[in-house]
């Protein structure tokens, strides 16, 4: 039996949304960052980060991590590898060249995307001012040449590997999502824009949305 932990308002997404399209049982233990909190180690506090009881499954104090039938993983993209590997059938990898790619992309989208991305998702937050503004232009401008490797990569494509949808296009649209609200950034590249629409508009995609949204927001996310 496979146990997520961690909160939907967190990485975990990618691994909810990946157990939604393989349509496994599991049971959620919705660990909150620690910093979300006033008191983490308060005894009514909810499980998080800090909790030791988390802390026995991963020392790291991060979420998302899973336990499957006592194999622990950490590492979002790791986890989603390990679990299209094992119950992903045509989502998963079917032979070595379509293996490498899936970690290709993984590694490709958390080395050079994930940080810029997520610049522009925080700066987006509030009411824009100079510094946010300079702050989205500058990641922006630093996430051209792998959105530009993107498009052209998706250009006459549905999808990222094999023309079927894999846990590649999980594990590159939920960060790719942090860069979504610079529509610039979008606009210039319609076949990216239109594959990050396509793979949104799943139903295992909507099902998971809807259930972060539903999740209380206190605190940074
Ligand atoms: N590279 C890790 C990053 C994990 C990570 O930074 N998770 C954040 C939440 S999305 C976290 O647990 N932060 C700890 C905290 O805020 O207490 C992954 O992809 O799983």
């Amino acid at each position: 039996m496979l146990t997520i932990y961690g909160a939907y308002r967190s990485r975990a997404t990618r691994n909810l949304w990946l157990a939604g399209e393989l349509g496994i049982p599991f049971t959620h233990v919705p660990v909150v960052q620690a910093k979300r909190l006033d008191d983490p180690l308060a005894p009514d506090a909810p499980i998080n980060t800090l909790s030791p009881a988390f802390l026995a499954i991963n020392p790291m104090g991060s979420i998302p991590s899973i336990e499957d039938d006592g194999v622990i993983v950490h590492e979002s993209l790791a986890i989603n590898l390990y679990l299209a590997k094992k119950y992903g059938g045509a989502l998963g990898p079917q032979d070595l060249s379509e293996d490498a790619a899936m970690m290709q992309w993984a590694l490709f989208a958390v080395t050079e995307i994930e940080a810029n991305a997520l610049k522009i998702s925080y700066a987006s937050l509030g009411e824009p001012t100079d510094e946010t503004k300079a702050v989205i232009e500058v990641a922006a401008r630093s996430l051209k040449r792998p959105f530009d490797v993107l498009e052209q990569h998706l250009t006459g494509k549905t999808y990222m590997i094999g023309e079927r949808f894999t846990v590649a296009d999980i594990n590159l649209a939920e960060i790719v999502r942090y860069a979504q609200s610079h529509a610039p950034l979008f606009d210039a590249r319609p076949a990216l824009k239109a594959w990050l629409e396509r793979v949104q508009a799943r139903p295992a995609f909507k099902a998971m949305w809807e259930k972060r949204l539903a999740e209380p927001a206190t605190g940074p996310v």
